[in-house]
């Protein structure tokens, strides 16, 4: 059968707000995974990427003629649903249209009623996709034919949501076949990293070694990959990587994964492994939690090619800490900055600025603990309640404060603010996070730092970028 999946079509703008310039553009991991799948099991297979346009999907529909089009997005890509189902039945009424993703997982229902939409996908779609493709091998899916698929939600004859029995999940990762990275075509040399990355060399691969954290903060989506982690081995990750290598002679890779460095004796020894296979000229860059990096640690990572570490600190207050089920101290946040930047990796802080409990006290706080700690870059993300959250859920967040913008569309935490909290305005929340970027990025010594990338062609091509030029 032909098959086309669609990353839902959204804007640099729409991703990042004004901020877009400095975002980042990524593969689509979820749906290169699954075309690879379904193009090894003898399907043609057909990708588009989140850049293109509704109207540039269309295109692509005429061209490819599929029998079926599956489409994932996440929340912010959701409310462009009712254009591309629409889109779809104009531009090839007997197509078979899917969705997944983690937004469909969590509204599965509420997608149906989009109209046009054969089956919902509701979380990891690797063990059932075959399944639905075969069924429509024999026709259009009829209701008795839906309902032996495990893990989706379709409407019955009298207009009733089912629910099948639930997919099983991937329980070996290794088990996944290597992404087939011709699918998607300009892999290697479209995709660029955030701004903060922007020194990592080209082309740069984009790997998820693991799923789920084993966390709850109370501010992230946990619905879909859960809180039991399942990672690949050392072996398949190196045998990824030597791959690539060889293939595409990657510079780099951007390790996905929500806590990588979790097992550290398993992440010691996958760096001991990089060294010995001449695998450590890669520079990569991934994310640790700050209660497990020292500066023996962050010694290893360093000297096996990694150039930067990405922590999560999101607030120099320990009450806010506290409140966002962080289940860390400000102590162990600057400790493990420090540290790091002592064993010469880059550290990236990732912040919330107007968290449930936020005051004029605590962003104080966050603000002197930004300037008075070794980070490289940082990222000030507006809070946000996102659908499949702790705070989302029964609508806690009403608690702390307001909403007040309820376009999800804009629920992007980079210029989006839809939260304020309680005693404090929207205004303010704006003004204190353009000053700290200012005071942050705008001082002596950050800028020196800059300089040692002077050379680096990869940090001109990010300056054209910001500038404004396509590069
Ligand atoms: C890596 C990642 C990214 C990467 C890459 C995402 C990608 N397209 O591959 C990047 C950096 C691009 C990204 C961007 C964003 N992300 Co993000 N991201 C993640 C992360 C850490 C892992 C996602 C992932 O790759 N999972 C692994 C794959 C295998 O799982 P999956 O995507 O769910 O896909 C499986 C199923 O859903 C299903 N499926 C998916 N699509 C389809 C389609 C069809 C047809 C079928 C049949 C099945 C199917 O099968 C897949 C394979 O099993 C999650 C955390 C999490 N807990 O999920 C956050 C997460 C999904 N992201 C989140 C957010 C908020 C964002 C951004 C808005 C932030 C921003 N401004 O940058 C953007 C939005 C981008 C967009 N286009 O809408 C939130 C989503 C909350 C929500 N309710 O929407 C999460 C949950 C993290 C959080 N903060 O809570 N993200
Ligand atoms: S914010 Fe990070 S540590 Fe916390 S639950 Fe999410 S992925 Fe896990």
């Amino acid at each position: 059968m032909r098959i086309m999946l669609c990353d839902m079509p959204v804007s640099q703008e729409s991703k990042f707000g004004k901020m877009k310039r400095f975002g980042s553009s990524s593969p689509p991991i979820n749906i290169l995974l699954l075309g690879t799948i379904l193009r090894r099991a003898g399907h043609e297979v057909m990708l588009t990427l989140e850049k293109c346009s509704i109207q540039e999907v269309a295109q692509e529909i005429r061209s490819f003629d599929p029998h079926i089009v599956g489409v994932s997005f996440m929340t912010i890509g959701s409310v462009h649903l009712p254009d591309f189902a629409a889109m779809v039945k104009r531009t090839a009424p007997n197509v078979i249209l899917i969705t997944g993703g983690y937004h469909s997982s969590l509204y599965p229902e509420q997608v149906l009623t989009v109209g046009g939409v054969t089956a919902v996908f509701i979380g990891e779609g690797e063990r059932n996709i075959l399944d639905f493709v075969t069924l429509c091998e024999s026709g259009t899916p009829t209701p008795e034919g839906l309902a032996e698929i495990p893990g989706i939600c379709f409407q019955d004859a009298s207009g009733q949501a089912v629910h099948t029995r639930p997919a099983h999940v991937v329980s070996d990762l290794d088990d996944l076949p290597f992404p087939d990275f011709e699918l998607i075509p300009g892999y290697f040399k479209d995709f660029y990293g955030s701004i903060n990355r922007h020194y990592l060399g080209n082309p740069q691969a984009l790997f998820l070694t693991s799923r789920g954290c084993p966390f709850s903060c109370r501010f992230c989506g946990r619905k879909i990959l859960g809180q039991q982690v399942r990672s690949n081995s050392s072996e398949y990750v190196l045998a990824l990587i030597a791959h690539c290598k060889a293939t595409y002679g990657i510079q780099s890779i951007i390790y996905a994964d929500e806590f990588f460095t979790m097992n550290r004796k398993k992440t010691l020894a996958f760096c001991d492994e990089l060294a010995r296979r001449e695998l450590s000229k890669i520079h990569w860059s991934c994310s640790g939690r700050v209660d497990n990096i020292d500066y023996e640690f962050a010694r290893v990572l360093r000297q096996s090619g990694c150039h930067q570490i990405a922590y999560g600190a999101e607030s120099g207050s320990q009450a806010i800490l506290e409140m966002l089920g962080k289940k860390v101290t400000v102590e162990q946040n600057a400790k493990a900055v420090v540290e790091a930047a002592r064993a010469g990796l880059q550290t990236y802080g990732s912040f919330i600025i107007g968290s449930p409990g936020e005051t004029v006290d605590t962003l104080e706080e966050t603000r002197r603990f930004i300037l008075d700690n070794p980070f490289s870059f940082i990222g000030l993300l507006f809070f946000t309640p996102y659908p499949g959250s702790y705070f989302f859920e029964e609508q806690r967040y009403l608690q702390f404060g307001t909403i007040v913008d309820h376009d999800i569309s804009h629920y992007n935490c980079f210029d989006g603010l839809p939260f304020v909290p309680h005693g404090m305005s929207a205004q303010h929340l704006l003004d204190f996070r353009a000053k700290l970027y200012r005071d942050f990025f705008l001082r002596g010594s950050r800028i020196a730092k800059e300089f040692k990338y002077i050379l680096n062609p990869n940090s001109w091509r990010a300056l054209f970028r910001l500038c404004g030029f396509k590069g």
